[in-house]
């Protein structure tokens, strides 16, 4: 998919430095709008799981102390995946121009940082990434993470996208950790439309076909 066919204006494209861990979900959802906008960048790896977020050096440059981050050379730094994604895909149709329709997408990208990644990321990084055994894992994100996605399979059942009828910053947002949910133990055959949803979205962002 070609970044005219979501509307960023030649104008928009940015150069920036990325800095992140391809394991992270959240660092994914920036590099995939990035690529599919056309902005150009250069990722610099920063490994989650030995502690680079809190080196020193990277604390200087991003106090918040995690990735993704972005430092656009011209004294502009900032963090935060859903920031930084809204801010790159200004202008483009991945943020619908309809205000509610905006609103709508604000919504689930709020709902996915409060309540979905904290239990379906938290503990995909617990069990794939630590390797802990199921016994040592807090049963609470057990139960939310499978709240967030009956949610999601709520939603989805009834419509292709979460909002309006095409791919915006909400299904990336919540595609990031939901295609990897397996890793953390939810089997997404339980969650039909959610399923079907993902492929949608890799779809979109070419991962597949
Ligand atoms: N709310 C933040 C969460 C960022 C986050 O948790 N980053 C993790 C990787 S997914 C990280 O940097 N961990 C390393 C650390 O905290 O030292 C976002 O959406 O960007």
């Amino acid at each position: 998919m070609s970044a005219d066919c979501y509307g960023a204006p030649e104008r928009q494209r940015m150069m920036f430095t990325l800095y992140g861990d391809k394991v992270s979900g959240n660092c994914l959802k920036v590099m995939w709008v990035a690529d599919l906008l056309g902005h150009a960048y250069h990722w610099i790896d920063v490994d989650v799981v030995t502690g680079e977020a809190k080196s020193p050096d990277f604390l200087a440059k991003f106090p918040m102390g995690q990735v993704p981050a972005a430092d656009f050379g011209d004294g502009r730094r900032l963090a935060q995946s859903n920031a930084l994604m809204l801010y790159l895909a200004e202008g483009s149709a991945l943020i619908p121009a309809d205000d509610f329709a905006r609103a709508q997408m604000l919504q689930w990208l709020f709902w996915e940082q409060y309540s979905h990644e904290p239990a379906i990321a938290v503990r995909r990084f617990q069990m794939f990434y630590l390797g802990k055994p199921e016994n040592e894992i807090d049963p609470a994100l057990t139960t939310r993470g499978q709240a967030a996605l009956d949610q999601m399979q709520r939603h989805l059942a009834g419509q292709g996208w979460f909002v309006g009828d095409g791919l915006t910053c909400a299904d990336i947002g919540l595609v990031a950790y939901t295609r990897v949910a397996h890793e953390g133990g939810f089997d997404l055959a339980q969650w039909p439309a959610v399923q079907a949803w993902v492929g949608r979205v890799e779809q979109a962002l070419g991962m597949k076909g």
